[in-house]
């Protein structure tokens, strides 16, 4: 139902008001896998899968809030301070660090419907939040600059929701321009857009797995990346993260580091400075240089940082003897989720239905292929 109209009747008829409506997108990140919480590089693009939320004032003080995926409506008598685990916490989230933030928040109802696709790492909770922000935003008259509107959110991910992500879902789903990748230093919070080519398509291969950042795996490897940095910063004080070491460094000091921590640090030092040289390739037109970078990518991703799956492996190897394939690689939070394949959009199609028959002949699941574009950043709707 990507339709504006029945979206906005729909909240009329729930709600008895006209609505204020905004879209906010999905992601796909090309390269530079959990590379953002140590202040390094990323370079996702937004993609054409949104999340819409409906607003409009109420005037008893409550905040209603329905999602038709999930068909069902919760209604709060005001601001939540904690999460309660459920779907709602996410725009509750939003709505929480807004009013710590010293907001003054109005009743209001909202209505949410998504297509993003869920638990497949392609960041459909960074979608609900900044639809949520924007809405609330424009209902309180209030605004922030992009980067700002970004950490507001992810600080709801991780301070009430409790999932410990970086920035790069929240930052790509606010500052994404159509038809561009962008290179973002996750320190600095400012980025470099890198035009993707109008032959190139983003083909991206639903394993069917089923990914989450709030579920264990994440934490873990965050965890065991982190204890690597600490080795590093007690023989160099400067270094407070891994965007401040060196590969060099952790061959300096892999002695005294746990095994598994040396490889998480080693996949991380080295998809954030391969992110950077995928960008360069893409602003050159290399697109043979893209393509090796996203190959190095997913087996750093799937043997060091030990975030991958048999499913995804055999994704990304399906791919690789098809026709216009440039590069594959798994991407997102890991664990499962979606393959990213940049692929000669003339071929595309065929390319979506070949890989999909080899992924339904070898696991007996039809995987669900989407030929996307790079798609603008979450907006209001007029
Ligand atoms: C998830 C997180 F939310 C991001 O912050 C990022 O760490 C990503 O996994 C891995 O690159 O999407």
């Amino acid at each position: 139902m990507h339709d504006v109209k029945v979206f906005r009747q729909m909240h009329r008829q729930r709600f008895g008001a006209d609505p204020m409506i905004f879209a906010a997108p999905g992601r796909v990140n090309l390269i530079g896998e959990h590379t953002d919480y140590a202040e390094g590089f990323v370079m996702p693009a937004a993609i054409n899968f949104a999340t819409l939320a409906a607003i409009s004032p109420r005037s008893d003080g409550r905040i209603a809030i329905y999602s038709e995926n999930q068909g069902e409506e919760k209604l709060f008598e005001g601001v939540q301070r904690k999460g309660t685990k459920q779907w709602t916490d996410y725009p509750m989230g939003v709505v929480a660090i807004l009013a710590g933030e010293g907001h003054k928040i109005p009743g209001f109802s909202l209505t949410i419907w998504s297509d993003v696709p869920l638990a497949s790492g392609l960041s459909s909770s960074a979608a609900l939040e900044v639809a949520t922000a924007l809405a609330v935003l424009a209902l309180i008259g209030a605004s922030y600059p992009g980067p700002a509107l970004a950490k507001l959110c992810q600080r709801a991910e991780n301070e009430f929701v409790g999932a410990n992500c970086g920035i790069m879902d929240q930052f790509i789903c606010v500052n994404a321009q159509p038809n561009h990748a962008l290179l973002l230093d996750c320190r600095a919070l400012s980025y470099q857009l890198a035009p993707i080519p109008d032959h190139v398509a983003l083909v991206i291969a639903n394993t069917m797995v089923k990914h989450s950042v709030a579920g264990g795996d994440y934490p873990t490897r965050r965890r065991e990346s982190e204890a690597a940095c600490a080795v590093v910063a007690s023989h160099r004080p400067g270094v407070k993260f891994l965007r401040d070491c060196t590969l060099q460094d952790l061959e300096n000091w892999r002695a005294e580091m746990e095994p598994k921590s040396y490889l998480r640090a080693k996949h991380i030092v080295s998809d954030s400075l391969r992110a950077e040289a995928a960008c360069r390739a893409l602003l050159k037109g290399d697109m043979k240089a893209l393509g090796r970078l996203m190959a190095e990518a997913h087996w750093s991703y799937s043997k060091d940082f030990d975030a991958s799956c048999a499913e995804a492996d055999a994704m990304v190897e399906f791919a690789q003897d098809l026709p216009g394939l440039i590069g594959a690689r798994l991407t997102g939070g890991g664990f499962g989720g979606c393959t990213i394949n940049l692929v000669e959009l003339k071929d595309a199609p065929a390319f979506a239905e070949a890989l999909g028959a080899r992924y339904a002949q070898r696991f007996g699941i039809v995987p669900q292929i989407h030929v996307c574009h790079a798609s603008a950043g979450a907006h209001r709707i007029e």
